[in-house]
């Protein structure tokens, strides 16, 4: 079976023709069976029609020359083989297992050789020596083992079926449609989905949910009479290992069934929930699991019946084990209608007020899935204590690609440092555990549309590109994940400047999510954002709303108490030292101050400078960055493709107006009420 080709008109981000050059050029020999080999088999095919090379299926020469390249499960060796079982020979403890997506890579002489124990590892064994291109043919090297960090890595989609009225197909999207559904209709693009999940398997995302975790009337039909729509696209996906998800609503019973209650623990709604999941396996054998938003934002859960999280998640895993499925169960819970005068109750103590207390009560195909901070995805915050507090849950972590609070894919951000930071933090402290080490998945909501280049901007592909990989391995270092993306999506060997490309993409990128947060809300405070839409600055925006998201600011001083000696005590949700360290004006980070302490303008940062200072040249080093970066790309002028250069021209336009808007509006805003002149004279309006 060959996979459809990918769709012509959408552009071929980290998988162009020409990443294939060093694979597509050899002479390859594929051993093993399955629809994940096939998939392997017929990759290779199509690099090689393009690069001159040839594939042969288990035994035999390709087109009768000797093989240069080897993959093969490592059960399907054939007995002669002395390459294959050199390679496995090598591995540090021969016999032991590479698991069901790991794979190793070895040249023992002049035959480069991928090997796993199951047909996943093959496939991302395939993407690795894309990756390495020419070098995975150099010289001869020791067997490389490869194994993903955590076992599930995982795209949310927040996409509709129908137009909502308000948040459009995609809630939070900025990358045009959704490639699943447009107005209320399965789109059914299979050569568009056969190029995403390609691209997602390249970067290593093995899990896919398909659809917003608000559901909405028509979605929660996907479970059952819309349930076809979904296994088409499981159908698309599972060629490269990619399992679908579906977000459910948690009075599925109700709505879907007329039952008088989804109290979780009524038999009824049990055996409805089990006899539904049964039908949805039969349908999609290897479907992923449930996802849950519930008791959030005006989402139903099992509070109205008087039940916890747990009671509610464990109900949907009683009915999902059976078959291998998990839930997803989301610790983004707070009160949404809170009154801006109550200065007591606090955002960012409600997941681990909700959640902490239930560890040990929740099923083990329970994962719950926490915010990687304790608000909503600001472009600085502390990671979500909830993290360390529940050693008797397995928990996923979630990130946004979507870039809803850092720019909204008009503005370059690239964000593999900061999750790359909050995957190397360690909550207990030096010697303890990662955020990494914690984490049983990486979720990420995804940043995918059905625009031409997929992300919008097109130097948004590298934030998916970056998730896929940092989830495979939360090691790599930004920069390091940066070059491969370079080197994939623009082919440094056939172009005019590969060095100068290079360099200036780094110059870029590497430091754009600082920028960012320079010319936006300072020192952690977050959501300076316009209400809504969450585009653009509006300091005071959130100020007397809702939503508990506030600064403070008054004519003194700006920032959030939330220590135990006079605030709200959320730092005594972390264990220690963080709770010491975000408690003590001295030791807190400058780049987290304001979320955890209240201070006056005056306060000298641990930088030097006064708060009020800090502010003022941040927003003018942010936007002079903006600057350079539009500068920049300049350069760049027929070194990457004119649809890509027009395009991202663009969008650093709007991106330097938008930062000058920020800057001006946080400047003035924070003149007008301290009253400090700027000590350079500079304009503040
Ligand atoms: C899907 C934020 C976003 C909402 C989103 C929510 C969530 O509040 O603004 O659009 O809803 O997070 O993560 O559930």
């Amino acid at each position: 079976m060959t996979p459809p080709e990918p769709c012509s008109d959408a552009h071929p981000a980290w998988l162009p023709l020409e990443a294939w050059r060093a694979v597509g050029a050899r002479h390859t020999v594929v051993y093993g069976q399955g629809l994940l080999v096939d998939t392997v088999f017929a990759e290779i095919e199509r690099a090689c029609a393009g690069h001159g090379g040839a594939v042969a299926r288990g035994i035999g020469e390709p087109a009768g020359h000797p093989a240069q390249l080897m993959f093969a499960l490592v059960k399907s060796l054939p007995p002669g083989d002395d390459l294959g079982r050199m390679a496995y020979a090598e591995l540090a403890a021969p016999g032991e297992s590479l698991g069901s997506e790991g794979f190793v890579v070895a040249r023992p002489g002049e035959v480069t050789v991928v090997l796993a124990d199951a047909p996943a590892g093959l496939l991302y064994g395939l993407f690795e020596v894309v990756r390495l291109g020419e070098a995975a043919f150099g010289p001869a090297y020791p067997v490389r083992v490869h194994r993903p960090a955590l076992g599930r890595r995982m795209l949310d989609h927040w996409d509709n079926v129908d137009v909502h009225p308000v948040m459009g197909q995609v809630e939070r999207g900025y990358a045009g449609g959704s490639i699943f559904w447009r107005d209320g209709r399965p789109r059914r693009d299979r050569a568009r989905l056969r190029a995403y999940a390609r691209l997602l398997a390249a970067c290593g995302v093995n899990a896919v949910s398909v659809n917003n975790v608000n559901v909405h009337a028509t979605e929660a039909r996907l479970l059952t009479e819309r349930l076809d729509e979904v296994a088409e696209i499981a159908d698309e996906l599972r060629a490269y290992a990619i399992r679908v998800h579906l977000s459910v609503t948690f009075a599925a019973p109700v709505i879907l069934a007329g039952l008088p209650t989804a109290d979780p623990l009524d038999d009824r709604v049990r055996a409805w929930w089990a006899e539904t999941t049964r039908r949805v396996y039969d349908r999609i054998p290897d479907f992923g699991g449930y996802l849950v938003k519930a008791d959030s934002e005006g989402q139903p859960g099992p509070f109205s019946y008087g039940r916890d999280h747990a009671d509610g998640a464990n109900l949907l895993a009683e009915a999902l084990a059976p078959h291998g499925g998990v839930v997803h169960w989301r610790a983004f819970v707070y009160n949404h209608r809170q009154d801006w005068r109550d200065r007591s109750t606090d955002r960012a103590r409600a997941a681990f007020d909700h959640f902490a207390p239930l560890d040990g009560r929740f099923l083990d195909t329970v994962i719950v899935q926490v915010k990687h901070g304790p608000i909503d995805f600001q472009a600085r915050e502390p990671v979500s204590p909830v993290i360390a507090a529940m050693p008797g849950t397995r928990l996923a972590v979630e990130f946004q690609v979507t870039q809803e609070y850092t720019g909204q894919q008009r503005h370059v951000c690239y964000l593999a440092p900061w999750w790359s930071e909050v995957l190397q933090f360690r909550p207990w402290g030096d010697d303890g555990r990662s955020v990494a080490e914690v984490a049983a998945d990486l979720v990420a909501v995804s940043n995918v549309g059905d625009d031409r280049f997929w992300t919008g901007h097109p130097l948004a592909q590298a934030n998916l590109y970056a998730f896929g990989r940092l989830a495979w391995d939360p090691g790599l270092s930004p920069e390091t994940v940066l070059d491969e993306w370079i080197d994939l999506t623009f082919d440094p060997a056939s172009s005019a400047g590969p060095a100068l490309l290079r360099s200036t993409l780094h110059e870029i990128m590497d430091d754009s999510w600082r920028s960012y947060e320079r010319y936006t809300a300072p020192l952690g405070v977050g959501f300076m954002v316009r209400p809504g839409h969450h585009y653009g600055p509006d300091v005071d925006g959130y100020e007397y709303t809702p939503w508990g998201t506030y600064h403070f600011a008054d004519r003194d001083g700006v920032g959030v108490d939330r220590t135990r000696a006079t605030g709200t005590g959320f730092t005594g949700q972390y264990p220690s030292p963080w709770a010491e360290v975000y408690e003590s004006l001295d030791n807190c980070p400058d780049e987290l101050l304001l979320f955890f302490h209240h201070v006056p303008y005056g306060h000298v940062l641990h930088s030097g400078s006064t708060v009020i200072q800090h502010i003022y040249d941040t927003h003018f080093a942010g936007v002079r960055e903006v600057e350079a970066m539009a500068r920049r790309w300049q350069r760049l002028a027929g070194l990457v493709g004119d649809d890509v250069y027009a395009r991202v021209d663009e969008l650093l336009g709007e991106q330097l107006r938008c930062a000058r808007e920020w800057r001006d509006q946080v400047n003035a805003y924070f003149h007008r009420k301290s009253g400090v002149p700027d000590a350079h004279g500079r304009p503040l309006h």
